[in-house]
């Protein structure tokens, strides 16, 4: 088998990077100490999450001489994420901590007064010779109509010309009015702002044209015009919850408004297995995938080895990214009687191919502590100590709020909305609570106090789920919806009540949410995933193109 070598010198999922790899049919090794990297032939500089956190490591490791000697070389090189950042001379995430310098320029944070930050999902990487059609010409497999997965909140900008008068060859993207640099190439050097290993079969093609070193070649064919538009698509996810049923086995399931027990018998509703499901949302072109073990608050997750399990498999044939949640939290460990943080129990998960965790229960305990704290940030939180170790993109924050109908807004101290569902005595008004425990434990805590404490706290993204909405295949809450976007800046996925395509599309069109999430309705198979997003497509929806 040909060998690749990795640098792996941070925290940061780089299980799915050598998954990817060995996929392609290559085999990995890795570079141990700075004295390795000058006896690779071909090199990987991976990397996720803070630039200064990242470069710092790799600086006090010794690494960067000698991986500037190996660019210097001529040997082929490929930087990936914060790997593509590390070749810049800077990065305002931290303006003391410098780049590699092999690249004129500097990252800056994305602004967020038009949009959310990080940005994270499916853009595009366009070159020049790919957008001009007369030179049907694509670098390192990168094609106009493919959308590849980014996941960052510092970019850099891109400025016509600057960067191609020193000879590099630029992939852009545009995100709300911002253009910046996808990908850039020149000589031995590949780099990408974007993760090929999570971008399905058009990631997987950029990194074997690497691997294979064809740096240019003519496009395969003609690309399809109708999936060309630049910008961030329309992220569908699927989901699918996951517990043991009454007889020990690991089942997806699906629950009305949370309670997932059949009427008829009593079980669990057992909707397939994890795996196969999530191969199979992959396959019909899922823009994620994520896991909830609902009930993990009664289980320690470190005994939690089949999810470990299921997470591995899945991450071998899965090539988007995949998402964890259900009993995130510092934890007792009954064998040691020692208390795990909330960071090493994540840890176990990105270990075995999670990108993201998302944390429930424990987001809704750190808030109430935050306020009672009159807004003090211990640094303590899982929230803070994962995001501080993986980034805010890697923490999700999953909310499970519910209805509370009151007839006047000033009968309550939380964030009343004016509502068009009137309660059951004809409540005009209602605020949302925030649960904890599947729902089963309602705080007085709303859901605006939640998702603003978390966001203070370091959480990239917000996964609403809506209890009054769930199994209910009526549509999406988009007045939840509505007031959580316009509380944060971070991205919002919508979750609860689709039962068709007109509400994936409605949630998009009546809101400004990032990404819209189903569960029932692709496990009982009434829609695939596929035709979700064909449908979005024809209503002028922008979605990413599945791709073999
Ligand atoms: O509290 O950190 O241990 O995390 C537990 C996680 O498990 C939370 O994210 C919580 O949302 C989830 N959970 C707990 N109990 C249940 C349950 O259903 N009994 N599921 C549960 C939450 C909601 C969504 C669902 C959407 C879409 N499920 O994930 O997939 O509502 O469903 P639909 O499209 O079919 O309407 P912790």
């Amino acid at each position: 088998m040909p060998t690749v070598h990795l640098l792996d010198y941070a925290a940061g999922n780089i299980r799915s990077l050598v998954n990817a790899i060995e996929k392609l049919g290559w085999e990995v090794e890795w570079i141990k100490s700075p004295g390795d990297v000058a006896t690779a032939e071909k090199l990987i500089l991976p990397g996720v999450g803070h630039f200064g956190h990242c470069l710092s490591q790799f600086a006090n490791a010794g690494y960067a001489e000698p991986v500037i000697a190996y660019i210097e070389s001529g040997k082929p090189f490929m930087g990936i994420c914060v790997g593509l950042q590390a070749l810049f001379e800077g990065s305002s995430e931290s303006p003391a901590v410098p780049g590699l310098g092999v690249v004129k320029g500097r990252l800056e944070r994305f602004r967020n007064d038009e949009k959310s930050v990080p940005h994270i999902g499916w853009n595009s990487a366009n070159t020049l010779s790919c957008r001009d059609s007369s030179e049907q010409r694509s670098v390192y497999g990168l094609r106009p109509d493919s959308k590849y997965y980014y996941v960052h909140s510092y970019a850099m900008p891109y400025r016509e010309g600057e960067l191609e008068k020193d000879g590099w060859n630029v992939a852009t993207a545009r995100y709300g009015s911002e253009d910046f640099v996808g990908a850039i190439a020149k000589g031995n050097v590949l780099a990408t702002q974007f993760h090929p290993e999570k971008s399905g079969a058009a990631g997987l093609r950029v990194l074997k044209a690497f691997l294979e070193g064809r740096a240019k070649e003519p496009l395969l064919a003609n690309a399809n015009s109708a999936y060309t538009k630049e910008g961030l698509t329309r992220r569908v996810i699927a989901c699918l919850d996951v517990r043991a049923n009454d007889q020990g086995d690991l089942v997806v399931t699906k629950g009305d408004q949370y309670d997932v027990r059949e009427k008829s018998n009593n079980a669990v509703r057992n909707l397939g297995k994890p795996v196969q499901k999530a191969q199979q949302y992959y396959e019909q072109g899922a823009d994620e995938v994520t896991f909830l073990n609902i009930t993990s608050f009664r289980d320690t997750p470190l005994k939690d080895l089949p999810m470990l399990e299921v997470l591995r498999q899945t991450a071998a044939t899965t090539f988007v990214p995949l998402t964890i949640g259900g009993g995130i939290r510092d934890t007792l460990d009954p064998e040691t009687n020692r208390t795990v943080p909330a960071l090493e129990v994540a840890t176990l998960y990105f270990k075995s191919g999670a990108d993201k965790v998302s944390i429930g229960s424990d987001a809704v305990t750190a808030a109430e502590q935050y306020y009672a704290s009159n807004r003090t940030l211990t640094g303590k939180t899982a929230i803070e100590t994962i995001s501080e170790a993986y980034g805010a993109q890697a923490v999700v924050v999953s909310v499970d709020p519910k209805r509370v109908y009151v007839s006047d807004p000033e009968a309550t101290t939380h964030h009343a909305l004016q509502t068009s569902f009137p309660g059951p005595q004809g409540e005009r008004y209602c605020w949302y609570a925030c649960t904890i425990k599947g729902g089963r434990e309602t705080r007085d805590l709303d859901v605006v106090q939640l998702v603003t404490a978390v966001e203070a706290m370091g959480a990239g993204e917000i996964l609403l789920n809506c209890i009054d909405k769930d199994g209910t295949n009526s549509g999406f809450d988009i007045e939840l919806i509505r007031s959580v976007k316009a509380a944060v800046n971070i991205p919002v996925i919508a979750s609860s009540g689709a039962g068709s395509a007109d509400h994936f599309a409605e949630v998009f069109e009546q809101t400004d949410v990032d990404a819209a999430l189903g569960a029932g309705i692709f496990h009982r198979g009434e829609w695939t995933v596929k035709q979700v997003k064909e449908e979005l497509q024809k209503r002028g929806l922008m979605v990413r193109r599945f791709e073999e």
